[in-house]
């Protein structure tokens, strides 16, 4: 069941085809991935780094964080990635509550409570390139059974504390193949990949399907509008959060020209816009095939390949994913009635990294797991996503939890009562707002104490002065009240 068995299959079966192509740089080809993979595999060996060991990276988008990554696979460990944007105060959260073997870091800055810390830059070099260049030691792919952990990956808590996602290489094996499948990848492929690979989107969703299949990635750092646009005509799939799509639509030269080698344009990881679709629709010639997921269960739903794909729906259950619309005591609630959307299946993980509390709130008695979104589903098993019963705004695809950052503003004795909320915004879907009651807190008060504790994704990208927050008979702040009053803060 190791995830890297079959990877290494395909590796050396696709040779010396390319596999990332990187702008302005080299590609790398299928043989070079599988032999700088082995050599990090080596050098993380020889750092005594084994089977069940953490291996907490925070490391920019390289050929060489995909061989550290596929080298973690091999050898056991458990690749837990964080977001480069996280400040010193957050990775010190991770740091404690992983307690990893290793620390990959694109620079050997940070104190990292006596966990040993390996290097790896923006250009892929760094003292852990070095060692894997020429490893003092091989190392075997070990045999993993399905419910091994092969990755966490944090995902926030409503109590404001992260929670480690355990998901195992059953989890990434069943999803992988659910998803090639539906999608229709070919060898032929060539995938536009600008997500992050510090998520289950870029890594596990875009990377995985690409590399299974012995597909061709241009494989950018990050989402930049005019290389994007370069690089689209070479392409024939691209995997987005709905940001990339509102960007692409904002240029103006952008028409079905652009999209000639196209055959697939996939959204996910927060909700596509109705007009957003339609608009794309109109200028391109394309439907985007949306889908649902998250860090707790990988994807469980997609609009079809061929088929009906209709917008501002998240499609049908992958194979092997029962979903099910449930009521709050988690008895499922008929077609047409929105409830909570529950998921089992192959793709849910397994639990909460050292959280037996949560991970037992996360599920129901007969296996499925609580997401926390609010949904429905047709008569045809079709789901639309309504809401969220969770508080949670999701930025740009990034989610970010109002207790973290609520908890961080009341830090500062100037501020009496906050309130964090999502509103919309037309580039980033919806935007972190602060409302605050505050005695003579200052601009440059705020924004040091925010920058040193919270990544910039974070940080209110406005903050309300108020003299009271609204309030419901409990007690309880009417985040609601506070939504509608500043829902048109950022239209222009
Ligand atoms: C960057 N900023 C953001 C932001 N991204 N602020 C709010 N929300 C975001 N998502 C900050 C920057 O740090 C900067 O702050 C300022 O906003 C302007 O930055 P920008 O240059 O416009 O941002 P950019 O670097 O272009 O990034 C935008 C983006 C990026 C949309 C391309 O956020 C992105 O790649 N998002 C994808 C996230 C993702 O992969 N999600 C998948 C999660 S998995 P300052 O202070 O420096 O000015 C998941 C499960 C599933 O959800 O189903 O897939
Ligand atoms: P994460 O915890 O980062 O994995 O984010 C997962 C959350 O993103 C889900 O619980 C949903 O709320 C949201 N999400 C993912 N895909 C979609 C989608 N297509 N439409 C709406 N919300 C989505």
């Amino acid at each position: 069941m190791n995830l890297y068995q079959r990877l290494e299959e395909v590796f050396h079966d696709a040779g010396g085809k390319p596999a990332l192509c990187c702008s302005g740089g080299e590609d790398w080809s299928y043989r070079r991935l599988l032999q700088a993979s082995e050599g990090m595999a080596g050098a993380l060996a020889s750092l005594g780094v084994g089977v069940g060991h953490r291996v907490l990276a925070q490391v920019d988008k390289t050929p060489e964080a995909v061989a550290l990554y596929l080298a973690c696979l091999k050898i056991g460990a458990v690749y837990a990635p964080i977001n480069t944007a996280y400040t010193d105060a957050e990775v010190a959260y991770f740091l404690a509550d992983l307690q990893p073997a290793l620390l990959v870091s694109a620079a050997r800055k940070r104190a990292a409570g006596g966990v040993r810390v390996e290097t790896l830059d923006a250009a892929g070099r760094g003292s852990l390139t070095a060692l894997a260049a020429r490893p003092p030691s091989s190392a075997r792919t070990v045999d993993r059974a399905e419910d091994d952990i092969a990755s966490i990956i944090y995902t926030s808590g409503t109590t404001g504390r992260s929670k480690g996602a355990m998901l195992t290489h059953g989890n990434l094996v069943s999803n992988a193949r659910a998803l090639l499948a539906c999608w229709g990848w070919r060898a032929d492929d060539v995938l536009l990949h600008a997500l992050p690979i510090f998520h289950v989107h870029g890594l596990f969703v875009a990377l995985h399907c690409a590399l299974l299949a012995a597909t061709q990635t241009i494989f950018l750092p990050k989402f930049e509008l005019p290389l994007v646009l370069r690089l689209l005509p070479r392409a024939t799939v691209l995997m987005g959060v709905p940001t990339f799509y509102t960007r692409l639509l904002a240029a103006k030269e952008f028409d079905a020209a652009w999209c000639r080698n196209m055959r697939l344009f996939v959204s996910g990881s927060a909700p596509l816009a109705a007009q957003t679709f339609a608009a794309f629709e109109e200028r391109t010639g394309f439907r985007i095939l949306e889908r649902y997921g998250m860090s707790e269960t990988l994807m469980n739903t997609s609009n079809p390949l061929r088929g009906e794909r209709v917008a501002g729906t998240v499609g049908f259950s992958l194979p092997e994913v029962e979903v099910r619309i449930a009521n709050e005591s988690g008895e499922p609630v008929p077609s047409g009635v929105v409830g909570g959307i529950e998921v089992r299946g192959p793709n849910v993980f397994q639990g909460y990294w050292r959280m037996p509390e949560a991970t037992r709130e996360g599920f129901r008695a007969d296996g499925f797991f609580v997401t926390g979104d609010l949904g429905v589903l047709d008569g045809d098993g079709r789901l639309t996503i309504v809401g969220r019963a969770k508080d949670l705004v999701i930025s740009g695809g990034y989610n970010v939890y109002p207790k973290e950052v609520e908890t961080v503003l009341e830090e500062l004795p100037e501020v009496a009562e906050c309130a964090v909320v999502g509103v919309p915004h037309a580039d980033f879907g919806e935007a972190v707002v602060a409302v605050v009651v505050d005695d003579g807190l200052t601009q440059a008060r705020l924004d040091e104490h925010l920058r040193a504790r919270l990544a910039p994704y974070k940080r209110p990208k406005q903050v309300v002065r108020v003299r009271e927050l609204p309030r419901n008979a409990m007690g309880k702040v009417r985040k609601n009240t506070l939504r509608d009053a500043y829902r048109e803060l950022f239209s222009s």
